[in-house]
């Protein structure tokens, strides 16, 4: 075993390859499927950052993506349909050393989950959300989503979706997200990087990835021709800047929208917290006597 000393990480740490990031468990995706992309990004971003295993919980709700943590060697929760975001709040506060990623799909996290991510969002808890969008319900076979685009024909729309998509990158900053990224599952480097990124960044960070569903909805020709990378000289701490990037509907831009600093959740309500009373313990026992 290599010695973590000569990384800068003390004596008797272990260092750990992208690979020991995950579990050996055969994922049950279909072939093709964007998810395989994201984790194995995200077992490369982990060790990059060299975060040891029992520091690291991934939270999911459900869904194909959702099935996640079966696939790493982390502390891992499968909980219930869209109620990842206030698990991964509540394990934030009651343990803020834990580096805590929410991982999950455009069903789970802008549909049944919608209401719990603008609170996290605004309140800046320090989780990471890696949101694997592929425009459809993949587990159930193929129903439309809150990103399904306007005509969008399936299962649950036979005459196509008349909603109005969710851009996730525009709901993530216009509710207070500290750190708003967009990646693509085929582009597994640069998507390291932004995984990397939201795990370093200090509050609530959202990471859109476009990953296509291969079985039901295969939109990899589309997303190879639509990417572009944000331009070079991008100021990633305007919020309008980003915003009005954001609602450019002519190429699906990837890279780092915006970044904040803000005072955390956990570290904010502490504030609230009153002094602790001294206690007097002879005073207290004169009432027995
Ligand atoms: C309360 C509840 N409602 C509905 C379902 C059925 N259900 C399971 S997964 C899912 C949607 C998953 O879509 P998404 O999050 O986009 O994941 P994908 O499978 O596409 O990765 C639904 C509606 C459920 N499991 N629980
Ligand atoms: S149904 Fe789609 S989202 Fe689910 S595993 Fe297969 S390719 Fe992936």
């Amino acid at each position: 075993m290599p010695d973590g000393s000569k990384l800068g990480h003390g004596p008797g740490v272990e260092v750990l390859t992208a690979k020991e990031y995950k579990s050996g468990v055969k994922p049950t995706w279909c072939p093709g499927c964007g998810d395989f992309g994201v984790l194995s990004s995200t077992s490369k971003a982990l060790a990059a950052l060299q975060l040891q295993r029992h520091e690291v919980v991934v939270v999911s709700g459900i869904g194909c993506s959702s099935r996640t943590p079966y696939f790493m060697r982390t502390y891992g929760f499968h909980s219930v349909h869209g109620r990842a975001v206030p698990i991964a709040t509540g394990m934030k506060l009651a343990n803020p050393d834990l580096t805590i990623l929410v991982m999950g799909g455009d069903g789970d996290l802008m549909s049944i989950g919608a209401g719990h991510f603008p609170p996290a969002a605004a309140r800046n808890v320090d989780i990471t959300c890696v949101m694997m969008d592929n425009q459809t319900y993949g587990l159930t076979k193929a129903q439309s989503s809150p990103t399904s685009s306007i005509g969008h024909k399936s299962k649950s729309t036979p005459y196509g979706v008349v909603a109005k998509p969710i851009d996730p990158v525009l709901f993530a900053l216009a509710n207070g997200a500290t750190f708003v990224a967009r990646g693509y599952s085929a582009q597994p480097n640069e998507l390291t990087e932004l995984i990397a990124q939201g795990i370093r960044h200090s509050g609530f960070s959202f990471i859109h990835v476009q990953s296509p569903c291969a079985e039901f909805f295969n939109t990899y020709d589309y997303y190879d021709q639509q990417v572009e990378n944000l331009p070079p000289d991008w100021d990633a701490h305007d919020l309008k800047a980003a915003i009005e990037m954001a609602l450019t509907e002519e190429k699906v831009h990837l890279g780092v929208f915006y970044e904040e600093e803000r005072l955390v959740y956990s570290s904010a309500v502490r504030q609230f917290e009153p002094e602790p009373k001294q206690f007097d313990l002879a005073e207290y026992l004169k009432r027995f006597s």
